[in-house]
């Protein structure tokens, strides 16, 4: 791990991400790698996943050594490896959960405020998916004006996050022979706070102490993540600021422009960074940038809310996760801007060793040392202007001698929403799976995620994708996934050189790339309704197509939630590194083997991206064959 982390070229596969690693060590500048190898080796109950602090009566710790009934077999209330490793995974599905569903509700709230009046800046840019929406959740929307079935909407979306459903609105879109299984489980989602309440209740000392029993609520909770939290936050999104259509952009660090104020936005939630955007596209505000000796403004994208911003305005893509200490390091970035989620607090230090401006917007999102603004849906076009303002000044102190913008961006293409694809297809789904039942496409792959540390960035990413393509399975990607598969040139009609005979033709045809960019880690829950959709015409389960799913690199609670709503929903899927389960043989072996039989699918663990692509394509295969397909 030590030379892993100490070896730039060890360290990620890029140029871009490789000569800012040299310029932080030459600026004094501490980085993820740095402190991971601060931090290795780890504590070892932590890794296996054997350790508790749910009461104090502990902590406690469980010996991998331990004999049954032995030292350090159990805790002092009694809980052996399995039901501890039970509860911490539980406890950190219901983390990533919360984080999807509790964005969601954000989202939700804004849609209200503009229902209400009080949101003057924000406005309903999709009106025909609102009326789509509504008429999906029973809702009538004949000769109603917009605003009110909007109402009814926010009504029942808020809904899906109590007690008093019996299943969450979308499960409408689910197969019927998957919500069997579900049904039969007792795993239907039934409200997203209610059951990641039950995941803390189930969590506390002497309540749920059957590993497998807290295994199938951990699958409920992140069901009720994909089919409500993620998928409510993605669809009223889509109605706030506009369904997703194909566009060109552009990524990596020479996004950064020499000559422009630049401002970084970063976090998940659309609904500041929109803002931000609007504002720097105003006329006064491109002035005032001139003004100060800048050509313009650029506003690039970071993470997620970077590419909620690629799909709808097609704005270019600094980075993904471990690019986001990086592109400060260029010494160009006047502000980063945040919301929530996948900030590294360190970057209020990077931001600290240059001229740039760090500001956090969200009440529930503070970061010791940022500039505060507290952005409401009422408030924020003044609180964008005010950070403009603060960007465009910033630009006078920037130091050209500390400047270095490494490479010139690589062209991307995005914006395949679900709309958009089916009417890429001319309107229904059958050319595509025409080419399916031929063997053109022999299947799907969604490979998502973050990027570790633990691993050379983006290898495993890009080499995964690589090998999906080659053998004919198309690929969709969300999250930080994108901007690897970007800077690879996958994202590219041209992309599809690299793809096999069929995909490569099918490409070819249609003018699109082999690797289609679907969103933001929520935006998986486009992912679903397609596997849905594609289910239900063909009269299967989803786990019956030749569909499968990846996350090479992930790191986060968010991301193992997404890998255990696949799995429930019937998607195999592959983990390039194990969660923290491994002490117990009980949890593990559900989740590798057990989740088969119960939901058919379950995870798989691979480090090496040749091996793991190779065991997705044997899935793709088997599945092609019981379908009667050609293998
Ligand atoms: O929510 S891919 S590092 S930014 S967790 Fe985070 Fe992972 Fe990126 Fe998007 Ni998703
Ligand atoms: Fe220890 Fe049990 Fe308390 Fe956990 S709940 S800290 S295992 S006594």
């Amino acid at each position: 791990m030590k030379d892993k982390l100490t070896d730039i070229t060890e360290m990620s596969i890029w140029e871009d991400a490789q000569r800012m690693l040299e310029k932080a060590r030459k600026d004094g500048v501490e980085t993820a790698w740095d402190r991971l190898a601060q931090q290795t080796p780890h504590c070892r109950f932590c890794e296996l996943g054997t350790t508790c602090r749910n009461c104090v009566m502990g902590p406690c710790r469980i010996s991998a050594k331990a004999e049954p009934g032995g030292k350090l077999s159990r805790g002092v209330c009694g809980a052996d490896a399995d039901v501890i490793v039970a509860r911490n995974f539980g406890r950190f599905i219901a983390g990533g959960s919360a984080g999807h569903s509790d964005h969601g509700r954000d989202v939700i709230e804004t849609l209200e405020a503009v229902v209400e009046g009080h949101a003057a800046n924000y406005q309903i840019r999709d009106a025909a998916k609102l009326t789509r929406i509504a008429a999906e959740l029973g809702i009538a929307v004949e000769g109603r004006a917009i605003i009110d079935v909007a109402a009814d909407v926010v009504d029942a979306c808020y809904s899906d996050f109590g007690s008093r459903r019996k299943a969450v609105n979308f499960v409408s879109r689910v197969p019927a022979k998957r919500k069997e299984v579900w049904d039969k489980l007792g795993i239907t989602p039934r409200g997203v706070d209610r059951e990641i309440a039950e995941m803390m209740h189930r969590t506390h000392m002497g309540c749920d102490n059957d590993a497998p029993n807290t295994m199938l609520h951990a699958a409920r909770c992140a069901l009720s993540d994909g089919w409500a939290g993620s998928m409510i936050a993605t669809e009223l999104c889509d109605i706030l600021f506009g369904t997703p259509t194909p566009r060109k952009s552009t990524v990596n660090l020479g996004v950064i422009k020499k000559e422009t104020v630049n401002i970084l936005v970063h976090g998940h939630n659309p609904v500041v960074s929109e803002m931000i955007l609007m504002a720097a596209r105003e006329p006064e505000m491109i002035a005032l940038a001139k003004k100060a000796g800048a050509e313009g403004i650029t506003v690039a994208g970071l993470c997620c809310t970077g590419n909620e911003l690629l799909m709808r305005q097609g704005i270019p893509m600094a980075g993904n996760h471990l690019m986001t200490e990086l592109a400060i390091v260029t010494g160009a970035v006047e502000a980063v801007v945040v919301d929530y989620q996948c900030i590294m607090p360190s970057l209020v230090q990077i931001s600290a060793c240059y001229h740039t401006r760090f500001i956090d917007t969200a009440a529930k999102a503070r970061f010791t040392g940022a500039i505060h603004m507290n952005f409401t849906p009422e408030n924020a076009r003044e609180e964008a202007h005010k950070i403009l303002h603060m960007a465009i000044e910033a630009f006078a102190e920037r130091d050209p001698g500390r400047v270095d913008i490494p490479v010139e961006p690589v062209d991307i293409m995005t914006g395949f929403s679900n709309e958009a694809i089916l009417e890429a297809l001319g309107g229904s789904l059958e050319p595509l799976l025409d080419a399916v039942k031929a063997g053109t496409v022999r299947g799907f792959a969604a490979v998502v995620g973050c990027n570790n540390p633990k691993i050379k960035q983006d290898s495993a990413n890009v080499g995964i994708i690589k090998e999906l393509i080659k053998n004919d399975i198309m690929v969709l990607v969300t999250g930080c996934v994108t901007t690897a598969a970007g800077k690879a040139g996958l994202l590219m009609p041209e992309g599809a050189e690299m793809a096999g005979p069929g995909l490569r033709n099918l490409c070819g045809a249609l003018g699109i790339p082999p690797v289609l960019h679907m969103g933001s880690c929520v935006d998986n829950a486009r992912i679903l309704q397609l596997c849905a959709l594609i289910a239900n015409s063909l009269g299967v389960d989803i786990s019956d197509l030749p569909v499968v799913a990846s996350a090479p690199e992930w790191y986060s609670e968010k991301a193992a939630a997404i890998g255990l709503y696949a799995v429930a929903s019937g998607v195999y899927t592959h983990l390039g590194l194990p969660p923290n389960i491994l002490g117990s043989q009980v949890v593990t072996d559900i989740a590798l083997n057990g989740l088969e039989d119960l939901v058919g699918a379950s995870f798989v663990v691979e480090p090496d991206p040749v091996k793991a692509a190779e065991l997705l394509n044997q899935r793709v295969t088997s599945k092609r064959k019981a379908l009667g397909l050609n293998a």
